[in-house]
C-alpha cells in the first residue's frame, strides 16, 4: 500500500462532476491510469450514500494498492476504514479529526498560503494540498495563490505537499519548473474523453516512482 510520503498522482472522484453510479468505473480507470493515492470527494451527498460510494472503490483501490482518501467526513473514513481522510480550513482541528479516525488513518489538510501549510505541518498533518495554484470550477469561491510559493512552502515544510488546482497536462510542466513535486487533478482527469490515457499521460511527466 503507498503512503502520501510515496505517491506523486493524487486523483479526486469528485462527485461534482461523475454521477454516483459511474464511481465504480471511474475509480477503475483512474487507478489504470497510475493514480498513486484516490479521493472520495462528495460535497452534496448525504453520509450513507458516500459511505456506499467509499465501500465500492475500497475493492479496487486496495487490490492496487492505492489509498483511498475520504474528503470532509472523519466519521465515514473510520467507520469504512479508509487508510486516509482529507479536512478543510474549516474542520476542525487535527487533534479532533485523529481522535475520531484513530491513528493508522492519515490526515491531509488543505492549505491555501504558506502559513496556513506551517500550522498544518505543525498541528501534525500527515499530507498537505496547497493550492489553488490557478482558479478553478472545482472550488470556485477560492482565489488563485499562483505559482510563486511552491519552492517556498517546501522550504518551509518536510509534509508531502501535493499542488492542486488548475492542474492539467498543459501546466504541468511550469507547475514542476516552480518546484512541485506531486500533484492533485480533479477536473483534468474526470472530464478527459480517455480518462486512463489521461492519467497515464500526467504520470510520465512527473518525477519517477517514488517506491511503495
Ligand atoms: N482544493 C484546492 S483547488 C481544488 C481543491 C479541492 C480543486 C481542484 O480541482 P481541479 O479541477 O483539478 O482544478
Ligand atoms: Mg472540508
Amino acid at each position: 500500500m503507498r503512503s502520501p510520503a510515496s505517491s506523486c498522482l493524487y486523483g479526486i472522484v469528485d462527485l461534482g462532476y461523475v454521477p454516483p453510479a459511474d464511481v465504480p468505473v471511474m475509480t477503475r480507470q483512474l487507478v489504470a491510469g497510475g493514480a498513486d493515492i484516490l479521493q472520495l470527494r462528495a460535497k452534496k451527498l448525504r453520509k450513507p450514500e458516500i459511505e456506499k460510494l467509499a465501500r465500492a472503490m475500497l475493492p479496487v483501490t486496495r487490490a492496487a494498492g492505492v489509498p483511498l482518501v475520504i474528503n470532509d467526513h472523519a466519521d465515514v473514513a473510520a467507520e469504512v476504514g479508509s487508510e486516509g481522510v482529507h479536512i478543510g480550513q474549516d474542520d476542525g482541528t487535527l487533534a479532533a479529526v485523529r481522535e475520531i479516525v484513530g491513528p493508522r488513518c492519515f490526515i491531509g489538510r488543505s492549505t491555501h498560503s504558506l502559513d496556513q501549510a506551517e500550522a498544518a505541518a505543525a498541528e501534525g498533518a500527515d499530507y498537505i494540498g496547497f493550492g489553488p495554484l490557478h482558479a478553478t470550477g472545482t472550488k470556485p469561491d477560492y482565489k488563485p495563490i499562483g505559482l510563486a510559493d511552491i519552492a517556498e512552502v517546501h522550504r518551509r515544510v518536510s509534509l508531502p505537499v501535493f499542488c492542486i488546482g488548475g492542474v492539467n497536462e498543459a501546466r504541468l510542466p511550469e507547475i514542476l519548473a516552480a518546484g512541485a513535486r506531486r500533484v492533485a487533478i480533479v477536473s483534468a482527469f474526470l472530464l478527459a474523453s480517455d480518462v486512463s490515457e489521461q492519467v497515464r499521460r500526467v504520470k510520465r511527466m512527473l518525477p519517477s516512482d517514488r517506491g511503495t
